[in-house]
Parts: structure tokens; sequence; C-alpha cells
């Protein structure tokens, strides 16, 4: 009990570390810029403890979105040189400077949670950001999907950077004139456990290509050549969209063209189903081929509302391969990198997506073993942003506030995972 008061209090003095006024940045030093989930999550953890700067969190992420709906992946309020690439490098023109693309839409089920807890005076934010939201998934619907799955443009889109997923798909992009440029990221983490240089100058190339065409989205859909449909976005928004819908009914809002939408997405979610492995999968759209990566993202279909247990195989056959769970890639696979960022270590904060879908799909004792594991690696490495699926060891950066907000929000005995199965 001690030791659980003792880490509530460090969860709550990160968030306030990394607080910078009205957005919190995922970590100091490495990432001294708002990210989109970052600060949902970010949103859901101070809504522990102080919902009225949960939702001020949440305005401050929508006031970077553009005219067209989408709500980039970086806001940078303020200058700071620390990260690359920084604005210059995108050259974008919204309201404040930022990234061109997205990130997994995680806000309006955050949203939703969060207005579960504050019911009085959440109701007029919420009201503020419910079209913020509409428009927002209205422009993933317009110029991400494919056959009803969600696409990414860019790898950072995912979220999942260096994920194996995207290999074969870089692997057609040859990076010609990326010119010179400094990452700072290996010097703040040791470089074996972040994306290598050939990956970053395809990541810099795409940038350029958006630039290049005023990151107009018919235009860029029409030059890209890195498209893939991913797990991780498409279950994150068919979620988010039914917790969207859920949000508009309870204000009154005709949400019939929401649910439109959530049929598709789950027409889409069904055709990540990659029979040839037995796992849901990520799908170049290109090439016409499977990535053939079984993916932390592929156990995100509970969370994604589909109620099939066929994962459970591979979710018993990896806990046997490593101790620590849920590796961002299948240790059997010989893409398996287990410092590598998203190419082997797990993240806690996939993990609490993971768990929360388990628990919601009725895979109770697996979502409880799980946040075990996870709270386990917490509490004797520290709140980093990954670990080791082989020893726990903790990776990258540390004081990271996603990992202080899942502590608060979804370990903590006191919170627990109450809350989150009303939404059934
Ligand atoms: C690029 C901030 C972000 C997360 C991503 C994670 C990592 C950035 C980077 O850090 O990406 O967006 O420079 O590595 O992959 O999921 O949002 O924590």
């Amino acid at each position: 009990m001690r030791d659980q008061r003792d880490m509530d209090a460090k969860a709550r003095a990160i968030l306030r570390l990394n607080d910078r006024g009205n957005y919190t940045v995922p970590t100091d030093g490495l990432y001294p810029h708002q990210w989109n989930w970052d600060s949902a999550f970010a949103a859901l953890g101070l809504s522990t403890f102080d919902p009225g700067r949960a939702w001020t969190e949440l305005e401050a992420l929508f006031s970077g979105q553009w005219g067209n709906g989408m709500v980039p992946h970086i806001l940078y309020h303020e200058h700071n040189d620390g990260y690359f690439p920084g604005p210059d490098v995108w050259g974008c023109n919204g309201r404040i400077p930022s990234s061109g693309i997205s990130q997994p839409p995680v806000a309006a089920t955050i949203i939703r949670r969060i207005w579960s807890t504050d019911r009085i005076s959440g109701e007029k934010r919420v009201r503020m950001l419910y079209p913020k939201l509409v428009a927002w998934h209205r422009w993933f619907m317009t110029w991400r999907v494919d056959r009803g799955a969600v696409c990414i443009s860019h790898p950072w889109e995912a979220g999942r950077d260096n994920a194996p997923d995207w290999d074969d798909a870089l692997a057609r992009i040859t990076a010609p004139n990326v010119g010179e440029y400094q990452r700072r990221d290996t010097m703040t983490v040791d470089p074996s456990m972040r994306p290598r240089k050939r990956d970053y100058d395809r990541y810099i190339w795409l940038v350029n290509l958006g630039k290049r065409v005023g990151w107009d989205a018919a235009r860029l859909s029409e030059c890209n050549p890195f498209r893939v449909a991913d797990p991780t976005m498409t279950f994150i928004l068919l979620r988010a969209n039914r917790d969207l819908a859920a949000i508009g009914r309870e204000l009154g809002e005709d949400v019939r063209g929401l649910d439109g939408w959530t049929d598709r997405l789950t027409k889409g979610a069904l055709s990540l189903w990659n029979s040839e492995i037995g796992s849901y999968d990520a799908r170049d759209i290109l090439s016409g081929k499977w990535t053939g990566c079984i993916s932390n993202a592929s156990f995100l279909c509970w969370y994604g509302g589909l109620r099939d247990h066929r994962m459970m195989r591979h979710f018993h056959r990896i806990g046997r391969s490593v101790p620590y769970w849920v590796p961002s890639h299948d240790p059997e696979s010989s893409r398996f990198d287990r410092k590598r960022y998203w190419r082997g270590p797990v993240w806690p904060v996939m993990n609490t997506l993971i768990g929360i879908g388990m628990d919601e799909a009725g895979l109770v004792d697996e979502a409880r073993a799980l946040r075990d594991k996870t709270a386990d690696l917490v509490r004797n490495g520290g709140f980093f942003e990954y670990f080791d699926p082989c020893d726990g060891s903790p990776a990258g950066g540390q004081d990271f506030t996603w990992t202080a907000a899942i502590w608060l929000a979804w370990i903590s005995e006191r919170n627990g995972t109450g809350g989150w199965e009303r939404f059934n």
C-alpha cells in the first residue's frame, strides 16, 4: 500500500514536471513539444487528480487543428531546437507551427472516459470539443481509409515509427537528396534503442515530399509511395468513433453519420485479418501484400470492439517465449530486436489499450495478468518510455508522461479499470 502511494505520488510529480502550462511534453529533453496521442494520455492521467487541467490539455491539442480537420501529431507551441525535425522542416501553415501528419486518435475515447468521472464541469468542455472531434474523424474517413481500414501516410503517423510493418513499403523509397541533417534523439538516448539512419532518411524524405505538395491531402495521396493500412489506427479510430457517437447521443446530436463510419471501420478492421499467419496484420496498399507482422497493435482488436478470441493463441505463445509482454514485435520473428524501439520492446501505453480491450472482451484474468506485468516493469525499472521484453530493463526516455499517466489511470489500485467497463 505504501509502495502504491509512493508510485502514485511519483507519477503525479512526473506529470507536473512535464507540464508546460496548458500542455504536457512527453518527456523533458527528448520530446520538448506537444505530441498528439501522448497529450490525450496526459489528460487521462491528469484527470485522476486535476480534471480542470486535463480539459485544458485537450483544448490545447485541438487549438492546433487544421482547417481541413486534421489534428497534427506535433504542435510546436514554443521555439525549442532540442528536437529534429522542427517546424521549418515540415513547412506547415496551421494556426500553430506543426507537423503535417496526424497520430492515433485516442482522444474521443479518453474524453468520454474523463467526462464520465467529471460530469458537471465536463459538459461545457465536451460540447466545445465535440465538433472538433467529428471534424478530425471526418478527415480520417476522407483521406486515410482503404476498404474501411485506416492507412498511414508516414511511419510516424502510426505512432509505431520503426515497426517492421513498414519495412517493405519503406524499402521502395530510395530517399535521394535528403541531404545532411542533425538528429537530436541519438544525443539523448542510446542509438541502439532508436530507429536506424536508413529509416530516418526515409522519414525525412517523406516529410520533404509532403512539404513540396503544400501538405495538400489530395495531391499527397496521389504521389505518396507510402500507404499502409495499419491495425493501430484502424482499431483505435473504430473504438474512438463509437465513443464519439456515444458522446454525441448524450449531447442530443444526430450521430447517424458517425454510426455509418463505425460500420465502415468495422469492415475495415475485419479486413486486416491475415489468415496466412492467423493474425491481424498491416496491409501495404501499393503492393497489395500483407506485411506478415504480429505486433502489439494486432492485439488492439479487443480495444477496437471485436469479440473474437483468435489472437489468444499468439498471446499465450508469446507469453511462453518472453517474460514480459506484449512485445511490439513477435519475439519468434527474425526481425525482432529486443531494445530497438518498436521492433521488440514492451510499451506500457500499448499494454493499457490492449488490457482495457481484453477486460471488455471478457478476458478478465489475462487483462489482470497483463496489468500486473506492466506494473512490475514500471515499479522495478521506473517510469520509462519502453522496456526490454526479455529481461524487463528500462529503455528510451525517462520520467515519461504517458507511462505516469497510465500508472494513475489503469494500474493504480485506487483507480483500477473501474469506469472503462461501463462503456460496453
Ligand atoms: C516521432 C512522443 C512520440 C510518440 C510516438 C513515438 C515517438 C517520435 C520520435 O515519440 O515518436 O513522432 O521522434 O521518435 O514513436 O509514438 O508519440 O512520445
